[in-house]
């Protein structure tokens, strides 16, 4: 998350940045030896198929004779293991995303329209045969994660939902994450990892047709190997570090601001935390409070070098100067703590999700409690795309009905047009039907 020097131009002295990254260079930038890797490793297991997914398996996750396929039987006894408060959590983030997506599902509704007489278009919504997700489980389990990408395709109506979670040490997978992928009706899980797990559903090498569509979030390696796949399968987007941003002005508490820049500084070393702040004061407050709060975290050891490298302080001399600021971030998760929320709400165009008033924090959508999807755009991403959401699941197939009446006209201007491109078969499908609509009685 960087500001643009155009922009940063433009709004010369009305800002002042009081925290300045330790690193320049942005923390998405592809890495050449990860897109050799993955695309030797593509090949490699589309040759191989799925001995190569196995020997990979072996050397990369040290995976032994572990069971690969999970099915529903072991996916519902995966929750025996957790405990009753962790079951109803995960239960609550089930129950909070789906009925945000049946609720968004509801929303999207098949239509029909006349556009001229005898001429009737129209939008049914079908949902993707085969999606293949990604849960990820690398330095962290993420335990909502099939909520934003199981759950949501299975509200969508996809008939079949392959998960892939990465093995733990031993071989097997996090109970937690497969319990998750249970009550999200995942219809077989597969404890494979990383660029492997990806091409496997991707070629059809679990016992199973490929897949139409790859989702899910993940390391470098993953979201290298989705984009190398991305034409043969759908894909979902392409996931950089975690990143936050939140506007204060002085009515916001520099401890609840510090905590929740920390909050997602913690995903990885080089995840970006930015504050926009109309008040030097809070500006000030936070950048001592999160040395504060860092000295006692305990996940310090990454928190600390992603707010030193990647993590920013900006005071703007008015909301309107904040607005444009953070639009030119386009933060993948965006926090408003002001005494007007609405007037950002309003003006901001550039977010993955924003999160309105003091009560309202990342982690809630990161875990499922506010029904919103946390697979959402990093790395500016926001300027052109929105989050992962029951509509990336469904594709609106249009239709059209013609009847006589609509010939001529509609016959007519498809001769004249394709005369000028001289598309002389194209001009043959309208002359035709111009011909039977004069043989034919109305
Ligand atoms: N912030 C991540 C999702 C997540 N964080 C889940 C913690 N758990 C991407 O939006
Ligand atoms: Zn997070």
């Amino acid at each position: 998350m960087k500001f643009t020097p155009a922009r940063l131009a433009e709004l010369e002295g009305s800002f002042q940045i009081l925290k300045r990254p330790a690193l320049d260079r942005p923390a998405a930038q592809r890495n050449p030896a990860v897109i050799a890797k993955v695309s030797e490793m593509l090949s490699t297991i589309e040759k191989g198929g799925f001995d190569a997914v196995l020997s990979y398996a072996r050397a990369l996750d040290g995976f032994e004779s572990a069971q690969v396929e999970l099915g529903s039987a072991d996916l519902a006894r995966s929750g025996d293991a957790l405990s009753p408060e962790l079951r109803a959590a995960l239960e609550l983030g089930h129950d909070r995303t789906s009925a945000f997506a049946r609720e968004s599902r509801s929303h999207l509704v098949d239509f029909e329209t006349q556009l001229a007489p005898g001429l009737t278009t129209g939008v049914r919504y079908v949902p993707i045969s085969r999606v293949g997700a990604y849960v990820p489980a690398g330095r962290f389990p993420l335990l909502a994660g099939a909520f934003m990408t199981v759950g949501v395709a299975k509200v969508a109506g996809v008939p079949t939902v392959l998960a892939c979670t990465p093995p733990r040490r031993d071989g097997t997978a996090d109970p937690a994450v497969l319990y998750s992928s249970h009550l999200c009706g995942a219809d077989r899980v597969y404890v494979l990892g990383g660029v492997q797990a990806l091409a496997a559903m991707a070629f059809g090498l679990l016992g199973e047709p490929s897949v139409d569509m790859l989702v899910g979030a993940g390391n470098a390696y993953v979201a290298e190997a989705k984009r190398q796949l991305f034409g043969k399968v759908a894909i979902d987007l392409l996931a950089g570090p975690s990143e936050v941003a939140v506007i204060a002005d002085d009515t916001a508490d520099p401890v609840t601001v510090a905590a929740d820049l920390l909050g997602q500084a913690e995903h990885g070393t080089e995840s970006p935390a930015a504050l926009v702040t109309t008040s030097r004061q809070l500006g000030e407050a936070v950048v001592t409070e999160a040395d504060r709060q860092l000295e006692t975290l305990k996940t310090r050891d990454i928190a600390g070098p992603a707010w030193r490298d990647y993590g920013s302080v900006t005071w703007a001399k008015d909301p309107a100067t904040a607005a444009a600021l953070m639009d030119d971030l386009a933060p993948e998760h965006l926090e408003i703590q002001t005494a007007d929320d609405e007037y950002y709400h309003n003006a901001l165009r550039n977010y993955g999700s924003i999160f309105l008033g003091r009560w309202s924090t990342v982690a809630y959508s990161d875990k499922g409690m506010a029904g919103t999807n946390h697979v959402l755009p990093t790395a500016g991403g926001a300027k052109h795309s929105a989050g992962l959401s029951v509509s990336r699941f469904l594709k609106p197939l249009t239709y059209q009905r013609v009847e006589r009446s609509a010939t001529p006209e509609a016959a007519g201007a498809v001769e004249t047009i394709s005369q000028y491109e001289g598309m002389a078969a194209h001009e043959a499908t309208a002359t035709i039907r111009l011909a039977a609509y004069r043989n034919s009685e109305a």
